[in-house]
């Protein structure tokens, strides 16, 4: 196997033996496949496109969960995989047969192995098939971002918003991945046009998720337990919390948020359940302590999906795009009520969880609210009462050197003012680093994708200021990745013009030399340093 897509890759350079995240070889060899068919089906679905035929919306959905499956962290399920493999094939067959001209088509189009074949092409068809590495490394690079984009798209797609463009571009991207005339310029265009329908599907989601569920507003929320059996769910997906909540209502069972879904807490819709009871726990990563002391059934909508411990794995649920084998799958297409009646009633038999800590943290620092509070904000820049908004939004990971965020917000001077979105936030959100007349040093917009709050307002800033340029306003960036969605929103940045990104704990292992020559050069993106000396560099 070789997998260097998230940033806890082995030895910082790739994963050959088995996957830092548990990801076993013959796993990787099946997402390689996936992978390859999906750009196989995407070539097909481009030229149809190209030849005026319309592609229907099932098969944009297909392509998208194929992509999201493949995330870190999200389908440990092998089974799952290869059946996803057989499946794409046989639609991709039948749209071959709709296409007039099939010899524009890379050999992935064509190729429709048996499974017996599956994993002699897999090892043919994986990262290392690229030799050039600067085309592998931008290859790779755009394969990841349009992952990301496929997670945002997918839970778009859950609430019945989709954009047919985004949809197009991903699938176009996905093919021209696979085209051996592209030169490394053609696809470093490629790769910022990524960043745009990053944007995109972002505000795409953004809009899913706001007319469904309200605008997020300033809200405390529980870190503590009350005394009923309850579910923890987890992950992105909030058409599945939605339907979890409806379902749990009057039952008692409470329901819990875990890690990235505690922002669901912000939207004015989901305040109506009484036993919507709080958030549990941490950052994904710290999962295998926390819900053996959840004593309930968990529900993973999305990634991060650490490999269970026997102790919990029985109360562990999937649904969505993940997976892990032996644990049950919740099933429920687009616009289908899903079923979780198997899980209130496991809930019954399980004790109440046990309390791990206590007390409230705030949130629900999206675009809305924020603009709402423009005022106040603007008065505080101008009287210098805020000096500066560090953007730290992103991912928290397993990482021992990712206690440099931990140390960085403690240390940051108490006139700067935290941006946050994405389960970095785990690494200060429960620090107490009071206020700014009132306005909290910690403002967290939400999830990874609200990412696309954090521009919205930095446009907006940039406006009321009347800044020409985005990179003039009081703002740095000391963002921290994990995984492919955190790929997507740093293209969407500097898609937007945003520069001097820094990016750690360290720089993705899929950039070559020469890929983060031209991201430095072009857009002064960099590492992290000692925490003494970013400080200095920001507050310059
Ligand atoms: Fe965190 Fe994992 Fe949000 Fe990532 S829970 S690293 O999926 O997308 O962020
Ligand atoms: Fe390694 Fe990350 Fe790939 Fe898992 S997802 S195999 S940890 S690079």
């Amino acid at each position: 196997m070789f997998c260097y897509q998230c940033q806890e890759t082995a030895g910082c350079t790739g994963c050959t033996q088995a996957g830092v995240c548990g990801k076993k070889p013959d796993l990787a060899a099946m997402q390689d496949l996936l992978i390859y068919v999906t750009k196989g089906i995407s070539a097909v679905t481009t030229a149809l496109r190209k030849e005026g035929k319309a592609v229907a919306a099932s098969t944009d959905h297909r392509i998208s969960v194929n992509l999201f499956t493949t995330i870190t962290n999200a389908n440990f399920d092998k089974e799952a995989i290869v059946l996803r493999i057989r499946e794409t094939l046989a639609l991709k067959e039948e749209l071959l047969t709709q296409l007039s001209d099939t010899t524009v088509l890379p050999d992935a189009a064509f190729w429709n192995g048996k499974e017996s074949e599956y994993e002699t092409k897999a090892a043919a068809v994986g990262v290392l098939a690229t030799k050039d590495e600067d085309i592998r490394s931008l290859r790779e690079l755009i394969t990841y971002g349009l992952k990301g984009l496929s997670a945002y798209s997918k839970h778009a797609n859950a609430l019945l918003k989709s954009d047919p463009e985004t949809d197009a571009f991903l699938q176009r991207a996905l093919a021209a991945t696979l085209d051996d005339s592209l030169s490394v310029d053609d696809l470093i265009a490629l790769t910022l046009e990524a960043g745009k329908y990053g944007v995109d599907g972002m505000a795409l989601l953004d809009e899913a998720n706001t007319s469904a569920y309200g605008n997020p507003e300033i809200t405390k929320v529980n870190i503590g337990v009350r005394n009923n059996p309850a579910i923890l769910i987890s992950g992105h997906d909030l058409k599945d919390l939605e339907m979890l909540l409806d379902q749990t209502n009057g039952t008692g069972v409470d329901v819990y948020t875990h890690s990235e879904m505690l922002p669901a807490h912000y939207y004015p819709a989901f305040k109506k359940y009484p036993h919507f009871a709080g958030n549990y726990g941490n950052a994904w990563w710290k999962q295998t302590e926390e819900f053996e002391r959840f004593h309930g059934p968990i529900l993973m909508t999305t990634n991060c999906i650490v490999p269970p411990k026997a102790s919990y794995k029985d109360r562990l649920y999937t649904t969505g795009a993940a997976g892990y084998p032996g644990c049950k799958h919740i099933c429920g297409g687009i616009g289908e009520t899903k079923d979780f009646s198997e899980l209130i009633e496991h809930a019954k038999r399980t004790a109440p969880p046990e309390e791990i800590e206590h007390g409230e943290i705030i949130g629900g620092f999206a675009h809305n609210q924020v603009l709402a509070l423009a005022d106040q904000i603007v008065d505080a820049v101008k009287s210098g009462a805020i000096k500066k908004f560090v953007v730290m939004a992103g991912c928290d990971g397993r990482a021992k050197s990712r206690n440099y965020y931990t140390d960085f917000a403690k240390a940051l001077p108490k006139d700067a003012v935290i941006l946050t979105a994405g389960c970095a936030k785990y690494k200060y959100n429960k620090l107490d680093l009071g206020d700014i007349n009132g306005i909290p040093r910690v403002l967290d917009a939400g999830q990874c994708n609200d990412s696309y709050s954090l521009a919205v307002i930095a446009l907006k800033l940039k406006e009321v200021f009347g800044l020409s340029d985005i990179n003039e306003l009081p703002i740095v960036y000391n963002i921290s990745w994990y995984e492919q969605k955190a790929v997507i929103v740093l293209l969407s940045l500097l898609y937007l013009g945003v520069k001097n990104i820094h990016l750690g704990p360290t720089l993705p292992a899929f950039l070559s030399p020469n890929v983060a020559k031209v991201l430095v050069e072009n857009f002064g993106i960099a590492g992290i340093g000692t925490v003494e000396d970013d400080l200095k560099l920001f507050f310059a």
